[in-house]
């Protein structure tokens, strides 16, 4: 069927930002959201899955996209929770789950599927450890050919990590996962954690409290989804909330947001235990062959101000929540 808008799918640990990210996909009139899938990483499992059904009950989706539940775990290594940051990854927000379940197909499968159904139109947006993406290149040898674009959520760029002083959170989780992924000849951009998150997508309370001040229920729902990691955030010298995961969706859908971006060769470390999961991001100096755009700078003000007039689109949630 010919569709102008472009087509993805968000694969997700869902939790925070991982939220926001899914309400980018749902609600630009740009982005046509063929699935979610879902990846062992943030919160308990369970609960990364209602927070997907409350995010698309909050946009008046609930029941037209699917979730397909993805690989509960990392390939070799044990899960790690960020649930000390996260809590529960919806500031408290609960509804009625009742008669609401998962797809049966695998998400790796569904990945798997909705890119060979038109090679080479499907974009992948990952925002959590990338276990589904390196199962479904092992899997089908021609995943990779199939899929357009894939966006990636991890590593920082010659800068700090978060969970570790060498490594952010997606691949430190599994971080032979995200090799596996960077070997893999996917045409590749990197959303890193440090320095692009850190200095272009953290939102004050100040601009928070805006949002929340829209009185639509998707403000209400962003405030309170994104408040609840505001004390973690500043006793680590964050001064306000993380967007990260929603400004991988912005920049798929509109390159415009996007003002420095560069090629490299990025690598993840998997054998020590010290720097696990470091991404060794090589600028093009080191004789090494790029396997990545990396997005270097956004236009800050432009997306937060994109997110607040998202947030401001009246909608119907399908049950009630608080
Ligand atoms: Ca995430």
């Amino acid at each position: 069927m010919p569709n102008n808008r472009i087509q993805l799918v968000i694969d997700t640990d869902t939790a925070q930002d991982d939220c926001i990210a899914l309400l980018v996909g749902l609600l630009d009139p740009k982005a046509d959201l063929k699935a979610v899938t879902m990846v062992a990483g943030n919160v308990g499992f369970e609960r990364q899955l209602q927070n997907a059904f409350m995010t698309l009950n909050v946009a008046g989706r609930l029941g037209e996209v699917p979730i397909h539940l993805g690989c509960q775990r990392p390939l070799m290594r044990e899960w790690v929770s960020a649930e000390n940051v996260h809590g529960d990854g919806a500031g408290g927000l609960t509804m009625d789950f009742s008669e609401l379940s998962p797809e049966l197909t695998h998400g790796v499968d569904k990945l798997i599927d909705l890119a060979a159904e038109d090679p080479g139109t499907l974009n992948i947006v990952a925002i959590g450890p990338l276990t589904n993406i390196a199962m479904a290149a092992v899997k089908d040898p021609d995943f990779v050919q199939n899929v357009n674009n894939l966006y990636i959520m991890g590593g920082s760029n010659n800068g700090r990590g978060n969970i570790t002083a060498a490594a952010e959170y997606n691949f430190y989780v599994d971080p032979e996962a995200a090799r596996t992924v960077f070997e893999a000849g996917f045409n590749i951009t990197v959303i890193p954690w440090d320095p692009l998150t850190l200095r272009d997508a953290v939102f004050s309370r100040e601009q928070i409290a805006e949002i929340r001040d829209l009185g639509s229920p998707l403000g209400e729902f962003f405030s309170k989804v994104v408040s609840s990691t505001l004390e973690f955030d500043e006793s680590v010298g964050i001064m306000g909330s993380t967007h990260p995961d929603s400004l991988s969706v912005a920049t798929l859908l509109h390159e415009g947001l996007i003002v420095g971006a560069g090629e490299y060769a990025v690598d993840i470390e998997t054998s020590s235990e010290l720097t696990r999961g470091y991404s060794a991001m090589s600028w093009g100096v080191h004789g090494l062959s790029s396997n990545a755009r990396v997005i270097e700078a956004i236009d800050a003000e432009g997306f937060y101000e994109y997110l607040k007039t998202l947030m401001a689109t009246p909608t119907d949630p399908n049950r009630p929540f608080a």
